[in-house]
C-alpha cells in the first residue's frame, strides 16, 4: 500500500454522468454496470481512464460495445488503467461476479443474517465493480435488483422505487432511481427477508415523506424509539438550520453485522442494529440516547455530507466534524445541555487526547494516509466537532448558522473542502479566519497554562496566560492557535463577581480569546480575591493548567451554574485524591474530595442526571491517559481504593439514591436510574450483604437500565450474588445478540480472578460469535477498561490481543485495526511492559497483511 498525500490532489480527468447498475442475486451475484463517461474540460485528450476495483471476478470490460484489449490495460491489485484512445464521451460496460457470502470484510456487498447489504464508505464501492472510487466523482444512479422472491422479498436501493414486478423462476425485481447526484460511497443496496415498520412525516413545506425501518423479523416492536428520534431530527433540522428532507422516502435498515455505527447512504441508511433496536427490557437509557444521536447524525448528513460532499478523504471532517457538532446540539436541545456536554468532554479526553498524544496523532485535516479507514478517528470526528463549536463561539450562533447555510447554497450538488466551509463563514461574518485555520492543520492538544495574582492593597487582579502545543510525529514545531476560554469569577462564598470585558483579548465579560503564545490581563478595582472558573462549557479542546486550591474546587463544585464547570471541579478533586492514593495513604486531597462530595450530597438537586455525573468516578481508560509511565495494575488498585473511600464517606445518601430506582421510562426517571446505578456501584464496594442482595434482585428487573446497572455494580465483587445474577442474565438473554453483548462486556471487564484467561475463554464460549459488536464487547472492553488484566506484568494481555488482531487482519481488517489501537502505546508503559509490548509489535509487524493494521504498527514502532 502506498501513502497518499493531500498536496497531490488532482481533479478527475473523467466525469461519470450516469451509473446504471444491474444486480442479479443468485449464489453468486453478477453485477452489470454501464457508465456514461465524459472527459472533463481540463483533461488531456490522451488521459488514461483510472478505475479502482478489487476482490471480484471480472467477466467483461467494454467501451462503446467493444471489448477493451488486454494490451490497452494496465492493472494491479487495486486499480485498472485503460490507456487506449478514448472519445470525449463514451459508455463503459463492466460485468463482475461477487461472492458476498464469503466477504467477511463487511465492505462492498456482504451477507448479514437474512440479507445482503452494502457498505461503501470509504472505498467499498470498488469491491463491487470497477469505478473511479473517489468522492469528487458525482453521478446519477439507476439500480435494478433481481433476486429470488421467497428468500429476498425486500429489494432496496437509493432514491425512489420506480418499478417492481415478477421475473422468471419465482424471482422478482425492483428498479430504483436516485434523482440526486452522489459519489459512489453513498450507494447502497439491500436484498433480504426483513420486517418493516413504516410511518410518515410531513415536512415544513407540507411534503409527505414515507419513513420505513427494516429490521430482523420479530424485532418490529423495538423500532418506535428510533422512528420517533428520526422525526425529531427532521423537525429540528428544519427549525434550527432551515433544512428540509428532499426525497419522498427515507429508509433505515438494521444489520446484525456492521463495522461502524451507521452509514448515511442517500435515502437508505444502513445501521448497526444496536443503534436502531430498543425496548425498555433490552436497552439501557444510554442505549436510547445513543440511538437518538446516531439516527440524528445520519439524518443530518443528508445535507452536511450528501447534498454537499467531500472533495477528497482528507476533507472527511468537513462532513463528520460538522455533523457530529449538529447531532451534539440536537441532543443537548432534547435532553439538557449540561449532561450532554459532560459526556462529550469525557469521550473527547479519553479517546481523542490519547490519540493526539500517540503515534497515530494527525491533524483534523490530515496531510497523508496509507489506509483511509484508519482516519475515521476521534480526531476527525470529535475534535473536528470541537473546532466547529469554537467557530460558533467566535462568530455567534446566528452568524454561524448563516455561514453554514451559505456554504450549503454555494456548494449544493458538489464536492467541497474545509477551505470552502471556512470561506463561507468569512463571507457572511466579514471576519478573517486565517489563524483559526491552524486548528485544522496542526495535530496535538494545546496546553493553556494560567497563573493569577491578586494585590490586596492595589485591588488589582492579573491573569498571565500562555499556550503551547506538544510536538507530534513528523511535526515538531507548533504555532499558537486562537483559543476561546469562557470564564466566570466567584468570591469565596460562591457569589458571582462581574469583571469587565477588555477587548480584544477579552471581547466579552465571559470570554477570553487567547491568540498569541502569551497574554496578560489586569483587572482594576477588584475587592476580593476571585475564584476563577476557566473554560466553562469546555469552550476549547485544550488541557488547562491552573493551580486551583482544594477550597476553590469545592467552591466551584457547589456554586458554579455551568454544569460542565462543576463536573470539571470534581474531576480535579477526584484526580488529586487518586494520585494521593496511588502513592500512599489518604491525606488532604482525599479529605478535600470527600468533604466536597458530602456538601454536594446535602444540596438539593432537581437534575439527578447531573448529580450522577458529578459522582461518577473517572474511568480506567481516562485515568490511563493521566499516568505516565502507566502501570495498569497499580492504577486499578488506586481507583478501587478511591471508590471504597467515597462509599464509606457517603453511605447515608448513597443508600437513599441506590434504592430510588423507578422502572418507568419517563425522562425524569432516567436521572434517578443513573444515580441509583452509580450509588449501588459505590456501595457494592463495601460488600454489604444488603446491597449485594439488592443488586442481585435488581439484575432480574424488566428494565434494562436497572438490570445492567446492578450487574455493573456487582461486576468487580467476587461474591455469590454476582455469580447468581450473571448466570440468570445469561440464561435469560442467551438468544438476544444485543443483550448478550452486554453480558460478554461485563465478563471481559471484571476485576475478579484472572482476567486474561477469562477473556481468552470468552472467545471460545459456546455463545461467542465473531461479529463486530461481540468482538468489541469482549476485546475492546478488555484492553480499554480492564487495565489490571490487560497490563499484567507478564505481557499475557498484550499477547492475547495481538493474536486476535492477527486473526482478524485476514478476515476483517477494519475491526482488526480498531483493536490494534490497544497495542500502539508501548512507549508510555511502565517497565517491563514497554519492552514486552514492543516485542509483541515487532513480531506482529512481520505477520500482518492488511494496510490497515500495518500502517498503525509501523507508526507505533517508528
Ligand atoms: N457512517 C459513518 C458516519 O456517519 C461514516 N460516514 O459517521
Ligand atoms: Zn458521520
Amino acid at each position: 500500500a502506498v501513502e497518499v498525500f493531500r498536496k497531490d490532489y488532482r481533479a478527475p480527468d473523467y466525469a461519470v454522468e450516469n451509473v446504471d447498475l444491474d444486480f442479479d442475486v443468485r449464489d453468486r451475484t453478477t453485477v452489470v454496470s454501464v457508465l456514461r463517461i465524459r472527459r472533463n474540460g481540463q483533461a488531456r485528450a490522451d488521459a488514461p481512464l483510472h478505475l479502482d476495483g478489487r476482490g471480484f471476478e471480472l467477466l467483461e470490460l467494454a467501451i462503446d460495445g467493444l471489448a477493451v484489449a488486454e494490451a490497452n490495460v494496465e492493472r494491479d491489485d487495486e486499480r485498472l488503467l485503460i490507456k487506449q484512445a478514448l472519445p470525449q464521451a463514451f459508455s463503459l460496460r463492466v460485468v463482475t461476479r461477487l461472492d458476498p457470502d464469503s466477504n467477511h470484510s463487511l465492505e462492498g456487498l456482504y451477507r448479514s443474517g437474512p440479507m445482503l447489504c452494502t457498505q461503501c464508505e470509504a472505498r467499498g464501492f470498488s469491491r463491487i465493480t470497477y469505478f473511479p472510487d473517489r468522492p469528487d466523482v458525482l453521478s446519477r444512479f439507476k439500480v435494478r435488483i433481481e433476486a429470488d422472491a421467497q428468500r429476498y422479498p425486500v429489494l432496496l436501493s437509493n432514491g425512489n422505487r420506480v418499478e417492481a414486478g415478477e421475473a422468471a423462476d419465482g424471482r422478482h425485481y425492483a428498479i430504483w432511481e436516485d434523482p440526486f447526484l452522489k459519489p459512489c460511497y453513498l450507494f447502497a443496496l439491500v436484498a433480504g427477508d426483513l420486517g418493516c415498520v413504516s410511518d410518515t412525516y410531513t415536512t415544513a413545506s407540507g411534503r409527505e415523506v414515507a419513513l420505513q425501518f427494516y429490521v430482523d423479523k420479530g424485532n418490529e416492536g423495538r423500532v418506535p424509539h428510533a422512528l420517533e428520534s428520526l422525526k425529531k431530527a427532521m423537525r429540528w433540522d428544519e427549525q434550527v438550520y432551515g433544512l428540509e428532507y428532499d426525497l419522498d422516502i427515507y429508509m433505515v435498515v438494521a444489520a446484525r453485522e456492521f463495522n461502524m455505527g451507521a452509514m448515511e447512504n442517500k435515502g437508505l441508511n444502513l445501521f448497526n442494529a444496536r443503534f436502531v433496536l430498543a425496548s425498555p427490557d433490552t436497552a439501557t437509557d444510554a442505549d436510547y440516547e445513543g440511538i437518538e444521536s446516531v439516527i440524528a447524525h445520519e439524518y443530518f448528513h443528508n445535507w452536511t455530507g450528501n447534498r454537499v460532499t467531500c472533495r477528497d478523504w482528507f476533507q472527511l471532517s468537513l462532513k463528520e466534524g460538522l455533523t457530529v457538532f449538529r447531532d451534539q446540539n440536537f441532543s443537548a436541545d432534547l435532553n439538557g445541555a449540561d449532561v450532554q456536554r459532560i459526556g462529550e468532554v469525557r469521550q473527547l479526553r479519553t479517546l481523542q487526547f490519547a490519540e493526539d498524544a500517540g503515534p497515530m496523532a494527525h491533524p483534523v485535516r490530515p496531510d497523508s494516509y496509507v489506509e483511509i479507514n484508519n482516519f475515521y478517528t476521534a480526531t476527525v470526528y470529535e475534535k473536528g466537532a470541537e473546532i466547529v463549536r469554537m467557530l460558533q463561539t467566535l462568530l455567534g450562533r446566528e452568524t454561524f448558522i448563516k455561514g453554514v447555510q451559505h456554504y450549503l447554497r454555494e456548494h449544493d450538488g458538489s464536492a467541497a473542502t474545509i477551505e470552502d466551509f471556512l470561506a463561507a463563514h468569512e463571507a457572511v461574518s466579514g471576519r478573517n479566519l486565517e489563524g483559526f485555520r491552524r486548528w485544522y492543520s496542526q495535530a496535538g492538544t494545546p496546553t493553556v497554562g494560567i497563573d493569577d495574582e491578586y494585590h490586596l492593597l492595589a485591588h488589582t487582579y492579573t491573569l498571565h496566560l500562555e499556550q503551547s502545543t506538544p510536538a507530534t510525529p513528523g511535526a515538531p514545531d507548533k504555532k499558537p492557535v486562537p483559543i476561546p476560554i469562557r470564564v466566570a469569577f466567584f468570591d469565596g462564598e460562591g457569589q458571582r463577581i462581574h469583571l469587565p470585558a477588555q477587548p480584544p483579548l477579552m471581547p466579552a465579560p465571559d470570554l477570553i480569546l487567547l491568540e498569541d503564545a502569551q497574554a496578560t490581563i489586569t483587572f482594576e478595582d477588584v475587592k476580593v480575591r476571585p475564584t476563577p472558573s476557566f473554560l466553562q462549557g469546555f469552550s476549547a479542546p485544550v488541557r488547562l493548567q491552573f493551580g486551583y486550591s482544594s477550597d476553590q474546587l469545592v467552591n466551584l463544585l457547589l456554586h458554579e451554574s455551568d454544569g460542565f464547570a462543576r463536573w470539571e471541579a470534581v474531576q480535579r478533586l477526584m484526580l488529586n485524591a487518586f494520585f494521593e492514593l496511588l502513592s500512599g495513604p489518604a491525606g488532604d486531597d482525599t479529605q478535600a474530595l470527600l468533604k466536597g462530595l458530602q456538601l454536594l450530597a446535602a444540596q438539593h438537586f432537581d437534575d439527578k442526571a447531573l448529580l450522577a455525573e458529578l459522582l461518577r468516578m473517572p474511568s480506567e481508560s481516562y485515568l490511563a491517559g493521566q499516568l505516565q509511565p502507566l502501570d495498569g495494575e497499580k492504577l486499578a488498585a488506586a481507583r478501587d481504593a478511591l471508590r471504597l473511600r467515597i462509599a464509606h464517606a457517603l453511605t447515608g445518601p448513597l443508600s437513599v439514591w441506590a434504592t430510588a430506582a423507578p422502572e418507568d421510562q419517563g425522562a425524569i426517571n432516567v436521572g434517578r436510574r443513573a444515580l441509583a446505578g452509580i450509588a449501588s456501584g459505590y456501595l457494592a464496594a463495601t460488600r454489604s450483604t444488603r446491597i449485594l442482595d439488592l443488586c442481585r434482585d435488581r439484575a432480574g428487573s424488566d428494565n434494562m437500565t436497572l438490570s445492567y446497572g446492578a450487574l455493573v455494580a456487582l461486576n468487580d465483587i467476587d461474591c455469590p450474588q454476582r455469580e447468581d445474577a450473571m448466570a440468570a442474565f445469561l440464561s435469560r438473554w442467551r438468544h438476544d445478540a444485543l443483550v448478550l453483548d452486554k453480558w460478554f462486556a461485563l465478563q471481559a471487564g471484571s476485576a475478579i480472578g484472572n482476567g486474561v484467561e477469562r477473556t481468552a475463554e470468552l472467545l471460545g464460549h459456546p455463545d461467542y460469535v465473531a461479529s463486530p459488536n461481540r468482538i468489541r464487547s469482549v476485546l475492546g472492553t478488555f484492553w480499554r477498561e480492564n487495565l489490571r488484566a490487560y497490563h499484567r506484568a507478564d505481557g499475557s494481555g498484550y499477547r492475547l490481543l495481538a493474536e486476535q488482531v492477527l486473526k482478524l487482519d485476514k478476515s476483517n481488517p477494519q475491526i482488526a485495526s480498531r483493536l490494534a489501537d490497544g497495542l500502539l502505546g508501548w512507549r508510555g508503559l511502565a517497565a517491563p511492559r514497554d519492552e514486552l509490548l514492543r516485542a509483541v509489535l515487532q513480531r506482529l509487524v512481520q505477520q500482518v497483511a492488511s494496510p490497515d493494521v500495518s500502517e498503525k504498527i509501523h507508526k507505533a514502532l517508528a
